[in-house]
């Protein structure tokens, strides 16, 4: 039998801008699980490695060029003093890195020790992630001035999936991308509001509609905005039936307006 790798639960993280971690760090979940003892997260100034009297972190391109390009002496310094042997991945987050997604949060969210490298400027001397051996992530098709935000969005997105962090009444697995499906809408007080009311079937009491109506409107969501999604879901003979239902209903569109009680 395999034995279960001890479940994520230091980050170091290594940025040029530590302030950018204080506020997120210290609200909601994140606050938490520190203040419950199942994480430990620690920012780290990366000029605390420099040596110079101006703490030079960057410089210019080899071949020429707009824009700077970290250094490796001071990343490498850094990680060298908090790795703590085989037990610690090092991220770097880069746009240039294997997209982020529920599947590898999960990965992560197994390992003990994370150390996070926020690049800036040009981003990293390509021997920072070749030499350190990083796992190069990114977290969309998107421009971002930096690692900082990118950093927030994995630790967000892992945090959460360790065991105990998130409270009774919310189940990490339950969770939309980790179903497969975009979940089903929400409703809540008052009934009508500014003319628009509440689907009935939620206010009939009937649990078995009610849950029938949710996975419903689940797969007709997913099925409209990411049908990307749908053709990778595992679906159940109920499933496919409510989706032959979707489908017949949207050929009628037109003829008359859909029927949204079912
Ligand atoms: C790290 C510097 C800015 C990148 C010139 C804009 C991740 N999904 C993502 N988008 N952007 C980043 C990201 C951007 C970064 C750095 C991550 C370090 N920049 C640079 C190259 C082009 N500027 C990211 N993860």
């Amino acid at each position: 039998m395999r034995k279960e790798r001890r479940a994520l639960n230091r980050f170091d993280i290594l940025t040029l801008f530590p302030a950018m971690f204080q506020g997120p760090l210290q609200e909601s979940i994140l606050r938490r699980a520190q203040d419950k003892g199942l994480v430990t997260i620690r920012v780290h100034d990366l000029r605390t490695w420099t040596h110079d009297r101006h703490r030079v972190v960057d410089d210019v391109p080899y071949g020429g060029g707009a824009g700077m390009v970290l250094k490796p002496e001071p990343v490498f310094e850094a990680v060298e003093a908090l790795r703590q042997g085989s037990d610690s991945t090092v991220v770097a987050l880069t746009p240039q890195g294997l997209p982020f997604g529920q599947r590898l949060a999960s990965e992560l969210a197994r390992l003990p020790h994370l150390i996070l490298l926020c690049g800036r400027y040009e981003g990293f001397d390509d021997r920072i992630p070749q030499g350190l051996q990083a796992l190069e992530v990114s977290i969309g098709d998107v421009v971002l001035s930096g690692g900082e935000i990118p950093a927030l969005v994995v630790l967000d997105a892992t945090v959460r999936l360790i065991p105990g962090v998130l409270g009774d009444e919310t189940s990490a697995l339950a969770d939309s991308f980790a179903t497969g499906l975009l979940e089903h809408p929400h409703y809540t007080r008052p009934t009508l509001f500014r003319g628009m009311g509440v689907p009935p079937v939620l206010l009939s009491g009937d649990h078995q509609a009610i849950a029938r109506w949710r996975r419903k409107q689940a797969l007709r969501r997913t099925r409209e905005r990411r049908p990307d999604l749908l053709s990778r879901a595992s679906l159940s003979d109920l499933d496919r039936q409510l989706l032959v239902e979707i489908e017949t209903e949207d050929a009628g569109i037109g003829r008359e307006s859909r029927d949204e009680s079912n």
